[in-house]
């Protein structure tokens, strides 16, 4: 059986993370196969661009699977998320996987994780006896998946999610196998790089993925592709590295996807004709109008995207 990273979206902002990260999965040259759990959510524009970086996309709809995880979503309406991300213990057509959540990013190889055993996971600093569940080792299965689910609805999560739930579940990895103990370098995490820089000039270095905590995503900033600038974010740089391979490699499949239906790229393009407009504020609304649409036409258009890629390549060369 084969082995594979394992990564989950439950909406298209979390589908762009989930691209990314597949990416540079990719990049980095697995030779794991690549999976993402899907909600009902996400659109069919992003459904066709994970399928063309991912080996298989799997639709998770717990409302709609009519088993165990529906009654037990019956039960804790609370944990919905919670229960789709379980769903990664089905995947029993896979001998080992790694799961990683999608605001993580992967800037090394990663593939020696496959040589630990279920659960391994990187320890949580704010409180070491609790590992953190955006990173972690698992052996698909359905008997651990059902109990998995009986848990959830008889003890809820202490947490609200799904690392209280795993770390109640998988309750000895503090104590039992130091193995199962993934080191720094597989959740360092953007803030506490720049928190504690002193620790980040030791060990950055060998940073192999970073994970992006916090409410803001890299997907929650909005980016301007001729400045390679991240609006509004004091701490730029792991940000700029996700935003280079998304704009790159990403961007130009959704604007494919798309074609000329409008969506939201995160990128900030300004129309064209803005500038011409405030210079000639007698034209006619209908002209205007029409300016604007073709403004917007090219800012949507693959030409003008090609332009902007150009530049970037030219600049990360
Ligand atoms: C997308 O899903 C995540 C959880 O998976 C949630 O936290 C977030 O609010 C959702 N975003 C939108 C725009 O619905
Ligand atoms: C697990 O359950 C699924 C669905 O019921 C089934 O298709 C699959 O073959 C099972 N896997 C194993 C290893 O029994
Ligand atoms: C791992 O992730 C957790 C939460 O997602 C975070 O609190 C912790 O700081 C991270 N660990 C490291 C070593 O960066
Ligand atoms: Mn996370």
């Amino acid at each position: 059986l084969a082995q594979a990273f394992v990564t989950l979206a439950t909406n298209d902002s979390y589908a762009r993370g989930a691209m990314v990260l597949g990416k540079s999965l990719r990049n980095h040259k697995t030779s794991k196969k690549l999976v993402v759990l899907i909600g009902p959510h996400v659109s069919d524009q992003a459904r066709a661009v994970l399928h063309k970086i991912f080996d298989e996309v799997r639709l998770v709809d717990v409302l709609d699977s009519g088993d165990t995880a529906h009654l037990a979503m019956m039960k804790r309406p609370d944990l919905g998320v919670t229960f789709t991300k379980l769903h990664c213990w089905t995947l029993t057509h896979y001998s080992k996987c790694v799961f990683m959540d999608a605001d993580t990013l992967v800037v090394s190889n990663i593939d020696e994780l496959f040589e630990r055993e279920e659960l391994s996971a990187a320890p949580d600093p704010g409180w070491p006896d609790c590992f953190n569940s955006g990173v972690f080792v698992f052996r698909p299965s359905n008997e651990t998946y059902g109990k998995l689910l009986q848990y959830c609805t008889e003890h809820g999560s202490f947490d609200g999610g799904d690392q209280g739930i795993l770390n109640d579940f998988f309750s000895d990895w503090a104590t039992a196998d130091i193995n199962k103990h993934l080191p720094f370098i597989y959740n360092m995490s953007s803030i506490a790089i720049y928190t504690y820089l002193p620790a980040f000039k030791q060990y950055g270095a060998n940073a192999k993925v970073v994970h992006f905590l916090g409410q803001m995503k890299p997907w929650s900033y909005t980016y301007n592709p001729t400045q390679r600038r991240v609006r509004g974010s004091s701490q730029p740089g792991l940000l700029l590295q996700w935003w280079a391979l998304y704009s790159a490699e990403v961007l130009p499949m959704l604007i494919r996807e798309y074609g000329d239906q409008p969506f939201n790229s995160g990128c900030e393009v300004r129309p064209k004709h803005t500038e011409q407009e405030n210079n000639h504020p007698l034209v006619s609304s209908a002209e205007r109008k029409q300016r604007w649409e073709q403004g917007q036409a090219d800012y949507m258009g693959i030409d003008s995207f090609d332009n902007i890629q150009k530049k970037l390549d030219v600049f990360l060369k």
